[in-house]
């Protein structure tokens, strides 16, 4: 069956890769495109048996079952969002993974539309309260026993949020959560420039850290701050969830209070109504009605 894109043009790989920037990330025969495909990480992961070299990128135009966290979905616009894993094999742990990723959707956004997104704890990219990009860290381990990650992330870019809605048949409407690029910063996106972008954040963090690890200092060179406290500094600063009341949904239980702080991990720490402070790994954060 052929790609249905209603009337709009599927990624002009051609200019994206013009456009790209990186040393590894998506040059040459690292970046594959598929109009459409189930999912990018199901078909990244697949690959990684395969190729397992860093920095291969799986793009597409429409997935059919995208994936967001624990079993979840992620909806698509054909055509109009952007959907793309990048396969790593970091030295370091995945925390760090959701951290760079994150930041770099923040950071292009900024760039190409001239818009300050947050961060809702641990993964979402939000424009105002709504959500406007799903980041899914998915990790296995090589025969060696490396670690092989996949690094998915979904940004809602053209179209409205209404026409994202109809794609979706999901039990909280996404025209109360979502919204799109296009809608905040009134204007269509480059899609091309957007990921060039965005992969090269990505590109220029991992690179840093996996140095960090790899290297010490020369003797008689400047000591720099280490790139991974940037990183959580810049990520803490980025969080909006901080010194807000929410609440944390853990399969069927429900923690309430303020969000304190986070810690290196990058775990949340929670100040109970009862004035305990619990530590949070895992969970759907939610912002009460102010
Ligand atoms: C995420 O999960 O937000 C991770 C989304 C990752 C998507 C990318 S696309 C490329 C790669 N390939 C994949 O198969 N996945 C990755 P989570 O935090 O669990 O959020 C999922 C929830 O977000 C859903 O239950 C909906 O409520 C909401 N949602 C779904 N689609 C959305 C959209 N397009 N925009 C905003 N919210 C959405």
């Amino acid at each position: 069956m052929g790609l249905d894109l209603q009337g709009v043009s599927p990624l002009d790989i051609e200019a994206l890769q013009r456009n790209l920037q990186t040393q590894f990330f998506g040059i040459g025969d690292r970046l594959l495109y598929f109009p459409t495909v189930e999912s990018t990480n199901t078909l990244a992961m697949q690959l990684a048996y395969e190729r397992p070299e860093e920095g291969l990128v799986v793009l597409t135009d429409s997935q059919t079952a995208g994936k967001g966290r624990r079993g979840r979905r992620w909806v698509d616009m054909p055509g109009r969002n952007v959907l793309l894993s990048i396969l790593l094999r970091p030295l370091f742990s995945p925390y760090m993974l959701v951290m760079i990723t994150s930041l770099a959707v923040v950071d292009a956004i900024a760039d190409i539309c001239q818009v300050a997104a947050s961060i809702k704890w641990p993964n979402d990219v939000l424009v105002g309260d709504r959500k406007v990009a799903g980041i899914l860290i998915e990790t296995s381990h090589d025969s060696s026993g490396r670690m092989v990650a996949i690094a998915g992330i979904g940004v809602n870019v053209n179209g409205g949020i209404e026409e994202l809605a109809e794609h979706s048949a999901m039990q909280v409407p996404l025209t109360a959560t979502a919204t799109t690029l296009e809608s905040v910063c009134g204007h269509t996106v480059s899609r091309e420039l957007f990921i060039a972008r965005l992969l090269q954040y990505i590109e220029k963090s991992y690179f840093a850290l996996q140095q960090e690890i790899t290297k010490l200092p020369a003797v008689g060179t400047e000591i720099t701050e280490p790139s991974s406290r940037m990183i959580r500094e810049r990520w803490r600063g980025q969080l909006a969830t901080l010194g807000r009341t929410i609440t944390v949904q853990q399969g069927n239980s429900v923690l309430s209070g303020i969000a304190e702080d986070v810690d290196d991990s990058g775990e949340l720490l929670l100040r109970r109504h009862s004035g305990e402070l619990v530590s949070i790994t895992w969970g759907d954060v939610e912002y009460p009605a102010r």
